[in-house]
């Protein structure tokens, strides 16, 4: 105001210096202030980004690929050193993919299986130790007149079975196999067999097989990778050596927690109570007498999961989900998912990806659902996890990047 006056007067040259003296100095100090300005806000985005990254590389992002397409239901599949992909159809055929091909080959001279019901060429595993051995694990239900479930090895030579070896026949009806079978760290092969004929459990069950000494269906069985039984194994009151647990209904899951080398396993269980059990030498997990579920016809079964000299599951599945494979995230490629425990579902139709904390599930989510049934889970040794789905029988391979 004082300035428009002065120049309407046009009085005081003095003044008028003064004036733009003090302009300039304003306008220098503007100028200065820039460059402060300038790393202030540079500092600022230093900052961000140096955050940023932390809340990002905690989740992995998925990429889903078939790798493997209309075939019957894919119930085994495990890797051979090479790279390539062994997997089992459950009708009874075995075929190897090869690593980075679409080729696929059929592996001929399996034994004579039976497929039916829930029987047929069940689980498919490499011995750990193959590149010195070259040897292959499965479990399958016997085409002989009583169904027998049965643990063979054998080698493979021009695409043909050679040197088949039986290392174990669960004799009896079948009905409820399980079966997975998972080498621990020592070397033990694991078997899981199904109490076998299913009726119900607690006071509606008739079949007692999975507490019975005497009967090797409802148990973990724990072998040498040649059948023979390890002088380590626990002593239960019956003559069958290779028991390692008993009580278990239908343990369709079995796998190693890489970190701190127990065998987990997990099983359906009725209505209600699929569980997910750790598994612990000479352990009773309860079947037939407890269950978190109901029988089919809505009685029952038990209050709870609580009994003296009982294994309670790590975690319950209520409603059922139809557990069946199961693998924990080994690795760093799905960073902070490792160490947790991808969960196939068969009723559910999802994968589940469980939260492992101290041996104990802390939070569920679902990684895949509404693709059909999900019956088989298992880490590549790129990292990358192989799912069995079914209708058509396909394998997805879900990459993390
Ligand atoms: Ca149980």
């Amino acid at each position: 105001m004082n300035e428009f006056k002065n120049n309407k007067t046009g009085v005081d040259p003095l003044k008028m210096v003064k004036n733009l003296f003090k302009k300039m100095k304003v306008t220098f100090t503007f100028i200065c202030l820039i460059p402060v300005f300038l790393i202030l806000f540079a500092c600022k985005k230093e900052n961000t980004n140096s955050i940023n990254p932390i809340s990002v590389i905690t989740e992995p992002t998925l990429e889903f690929e078939t790798i493997v397409n209309n075939y019957e239901i894919i119930w085994g599949m495990d890797f051979l050193p090479n790279g390539d992909l062994i997997f089992g159809e459950k009708k009874g055929k075995l075929y190897i993919k090869k690593s980075n091909s679409n080729e696929i080959v059929e592996i001929t001279g399996l034994p004579s299986i039976k497929a039916s019901g829930q029987g047929g060429l069940l689980d498919v595993k490499v011995d750990p130790s193959y590149k010195d051995n070259g040897w292959i694990y499965i479990s399958f239900t016997s085409s002989d007149p009583s169904s027998n479930l049965k643990l063979n090895r054998f080698k493979i030579l021009n695409s043909k079975i050679v040197e088949l070896q039986n290392l174990f026949t669960a004799t009896g009806p079948s009905g409820h196999n399980g079966s997975r079978i998972v080498f621990d760290k020592k070397g033990y092969l694991f078997l899981s067999i199904g109490e076998g004929p299913s009726t119900g459990g607690g006071s509606a069950n008739t079949n007692k097989n999975a507490s019975d000494l005497n009967s090797p269906w409802g148990k973990i069985h724990r072998f040498n990778s040649d059948g023979s039984i390890p002088s380590s194994n626990p002593s239960f009151n019956g003559n069958i050596s290779s028991i390692f647990t008993i009580g278990h209904r239908n343990p369709q899951g079995l796998t190693l927690n890489p970190k701190t080398g127990d065998v987990w396993e997990s099983e359906h269980g009725p209505m209600g109570g699929d569980e997910i059990n750790i598994i612990s030498a000479k352990s009773n997990y309860g079947w037939p007498a407890l269950s978190l579920g109901k029988n089919y016809d809505g009685s029952t079964i038990s209050k709870n999961h609580d009994a003296e000299g009982i294994q309670k599951p790590v975690y319950a599945f209520i409603p059922s989900i139809g557990t069946c494979g199961i693998t924990f995230i080994n690795g760093t490629k799905f960073k902070s998912w490792s160490g947790d425990l991808i969960v196939s579902g068969l009723a559910s139709q999802k994968l589940h990806r469980c939260i492992v904390k101290d041996n104990q599930i802390i939070k569920e989510e679902i990684i895949l659902k509404d693709s059909g049934r999900i019956r088989n889970v298992i880490q590549g040794p790129d990292e990358s996890l192989y799912v069995s789905v079914e209708g058509p029988g396909r394998i997805i391979k879900i990459t993390a990047r």
